[in-house]
């Protein structure tokens, strides 16, 4: 097992992770940046060490310190959390050159799953269902015009190494074609440092669905249902449930046996999620899969009973994955709201600042993941994410509810949040039908100003 593990994150995920090994039995040694020397993580791990300035390019993105760091503590692991270095298969490689535990799946698999055409390829050999599009990289602009004439319009591109939402271009028409193509290389280029685009057929308005998965070193992979995580904008996830209500039980059924498959024609061998998106046919199509633990995990949590985390931690620990699919079970409803320090009146601008006061809600199903506390400073260098609020409950509209009542106990003095626009979200008929797509926050944005909301 593991003795002391290195924990490569901040925030929430850093407190979660740290809460995870005080229950396994396992010293913590949390990393951080200048500004979060007064952290809730820093203060609750068994110790701390800095690693640089505030820039996450000098801090949680520097391999070497990091690996410094877990060297000269003697840390037997490495846990990654997610966004930084979570998806990033050298450093993994790099944590076992260095005779550590890597808290994530094989860095091949890091590798295969981050080139999104490969991962394509291989969720189509396993007979998973994707969308129709190319199976290569497009090679010139006239390979583009001649895939989106088969293909038929509208077309999204997509970078190879992308992901998450970056360096992707819609065309709706032959006519803007060109520009897709060209700012989706730009784009992939900037932020992957690699051009290469590829295609594929547009689904409109479709729902955002991902299953959970689990797999150990021994073959054995599980599901944990779905989540709904259609409530986002511009590629940030806004509101998380599970299970997602508008999904068939038979097209539910064949979905997790899809990723399933998926995960284990792989040999997939940590948790991940594999993500889909459902036409308004209810037909799903795989889109990428995240090979890290992930911001919404607790949702899952929640319905299921089942701790990833100090899952994800075992089986990198090498135990075997002693849960049956037989012994999983969802019960009930469960719903996250992630509360972000932003201006939603201006574009949901991020607002950095202090926290002068914060009151968070409690009671029965009701669960609140921060690291923000009265008196700390949302920093400007990192997301604005300051808390999740997950609750369950029974069924999906005592859950809505609940989450209601709790909104409207949360207090955060000092910075804007989107609090409110949760809040408004959950008496909107769509978001109560559960009909909403992955279009819906802007069309939401409109009608509460039409009201006079957020002017
Ligand atoms: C798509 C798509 C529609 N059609 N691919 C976004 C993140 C990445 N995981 C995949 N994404 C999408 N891929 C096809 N073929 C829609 C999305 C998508 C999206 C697109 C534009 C604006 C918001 C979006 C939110 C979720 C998913």
């Amino acid at each position: 097992m593991i003795r002391r593990l290195l924990i490569a994150n901040r925030g929430e995920i850093a407190v979660r992770i740290i809460r995870a090994c005080k229950e396994l039995g396992i010293e913590t040694v949390v990393v951080y940046s200048l500004p979060d020397k007064e952290s809730l993580a820093v203060e609750l791990a068994d110790q701390a060490v800095c690693i640089g300035p505030a820039l996450a390019k000098d801090s949680y993105l520097n391999m070497g310190v990091i690996l410094q760091a877990a060297c000269s503590t003697g840390c037997d692991a490495v846990h990654p959390g997610y966004g930084f270095l979570s998806e990033n298969a050298r450093f993994a490689r790099l944590v076992q050159e260095c005779d550590m535990t890597f808290v994530g799946p094989n860095p091949e698999l890091i590798k295969k799953m981050g080139d999104k055409t490969e991962a394509r390829r291989i969720m189509k050999e396993a007979g998973v269902p994707v969308v129709e599009g190319c199976e290569d990289t497009l090679s010139s602009f006239q390979e583009a015009q001649d895939r989106a004439q088969s293909i038929g319009f509208p077309v999204i591109i997509k970078a190879r190494l992308g992901g998450g939402g970056r360096g992707m271009r819609i065309a709706y028409h032959n006519e803007e074609l060109e520009r897709a193509y060209t700012e989706a290389r730009q784009e992939a280029k900037a932020c992957f440092e690699n051009d290469e685009v590829y295609m594929e057929r547009y689904i409109e308005n479709p729902k955002h669905i991902e299953v959970q998965i689990l797999g150990d070193h021994y073959g054995h992979v599980v599901h944990l249902y779905e989540r709904d995580c259609s409530f986002q904008r511009k590629n940030q996830k806004m509101i998380e449930e599970a299970p997602c209500t508008s999904l068939k039980p038979e097209n539910r059924e064949r979905l997790l046996r899809q990723a399933v498959k998926a995960a284990q024609s792989i040999q997939y061998d940590s948790v991940g999620t594999m993500e889909f998106l459902m036409d308004k046919q209810g037909k799903f199509y795989f889109m990428e899969m995240n090979t890290r633990i992930q911001v919404e995990h607790p949702v899952t949590e929640a319905i299921t009973g089942v701790d990833l985390i100090k899952w994800q931690i075992r089986i990198a620990a090498g135990q075997r994955l002693s849960l049956n699919q037989e012994d999983i079970h969802c019960q009930g409803h469960a719903m996250e709201c992630r509360i972000n320090a932003e201006d939603v009146a201006h574009d949901f601008t991020p607002c950095p600042g202090p926290i002068s006061f914060m009151h968070v809600p409690g009671g029965f199903g009701v669960r609140v993941d921060t690291a923000v506390y009265n008196g700390s400073m949302i920093s400007p260098y990192y997301d604005s994410m300051i808390m999740k609020l997950i609750v369950c409950a029974p069924n999906r509209l005592e859950c809505i509810k609940k989450m209601r009542a709790s909104l409207e106990e949360t207090i955060v003095s000092g910075v804007k949040t989107n609090i409110e626009f949760n809040y408004l979200a959950l008496y909107q008929k769509e978001f109560i039908e559960g009909s909403h797509d992955i279009g819906y926050v802007p069309l939401l944005m409109k009608r509460l100003k039409e009201n006079g909301e957020f002017i």
